[in-house]
């Protein structure tokens, strides 16, 4: 388990760098039972490479993970990740996308980007997005271990799409998260070993921001129901700062059968005053 000063000096890693390490974030028992449930879903679903060279052609991708089994409720909501992306943002920051990452031998190297770089933002900016690289195989020298760019998420610029850059290699035994601000550049690997890559992306973001994957449509209400509060929150059930998310006045989790969360802003505003005047 995190503590305040680990907290804290991730958090400042990713300011100063762009990147921090959290090495074997995650429990081995954990890690094998999220390989196997990729494994049944990929064979139960007949899934697929997306085959574009973004997304790869020898890669695997499952999107909108939560709807296909509890076990990966945990990871979004994992003790010694989410304090950090909560430090880095803040404590109503929602999931932005989470696609499990599984690279395939003989899968060439990911085109360097940036995820922010399709929002029309002046670089650099506060960190809008964090995306955690969850390792569940080692990452190693050969097997397709992130490419990344350490300051980059300091440049005033995106890097160009297909250029090869200098980059170095996130390696890390498996169970360990890389945290990066989303706007730091960074790739996918080239995979020039014989097995696959497993990994996971699990990207948040800003509570005021639009989330990269439509959570409230993509996942089923009666699967969203049965979440722990704080991930249904982060999927987008929830008003951000009592303002951003209502729906007619209400908090949406309440569509799940549960109390509000926060007041809406404008009634918190009438009731601080009335207590500021009353006590004056
Ligand atoms: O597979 C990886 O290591 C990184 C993937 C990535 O950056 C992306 O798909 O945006």
């Amino acid at each position: 388990m995190l503590n305040e000063a680990d907290i804290r000096d991730h958090a400042d890693r990713i300011r100063d760098i762009g990147f921090t390490v959290i090495e074997r974030a995650a429990a081995p028992v954990l890690v094998e039972s999220l390989k196997s449930a990729l494994l049944r879903i990929e064979r139960e679903h007949n899934l697929g490479p997306a085959k574009t060279s973004f997304e790869g052609f020898k890669t695997v991708r499952i999107n909108n993970l939560l709807t296909y089994d509890d076990v990966f409720w945990d990871v979004p909501l994992h003790a010694n990740v989410l304090p950090v992306v909560e430090r880095v943002l803040d404590r109503e920051c929602l999931l932005s996308s989470f696609c499990s990452l599984v690279l395939g031998p003989g899968q060439e190297a990911q085109p360097i980007h940036e995820d922010t770089q399709l929002i029309p933002l002046a670089r650099p900016h506060i960190p809008i997005t964090v995306n955690a690289i969850w390792a569940l195989s080692d990452f190693t020298e050969n097997n397709g271990a992130t490419r990344i760019i350490p300051g980059s998420h300091k440049y005033d610029r995106s890097p160009e799409y297909g250029k090869d850059y200098d980059a170095q290699l996130a390696t890390m035994p498996a169970g360990s998260v890389m945290l990066f601000d989303s706007a730091l550049w960074h790739g996918g690997g080239a995979n020039e070993s014989d097995a696959r890559r497993f990994a996971f992306s699990c990207a948040y973001c800003w509570g005021w921001m639009r989330q990269q994957e439509n959570l409230q449509l993509g996942i089923p209400r009666e699967i969203a129901q049965r979440m722990p509060r704080r991930l249904q929150e982060m999927c987008g059930y929830s008003v951000y700062k009592g303002q951003f998310g209502h729906i007619d006045n209400h908090d949406p989790i309440e569509l799940l059968g549960r109390e509000r969360g926060k007041r809406m802003v404008w009634e918190a505003t009438d009731a601080k005053k009335a207590r500021e005047t009353a006590r004056s």
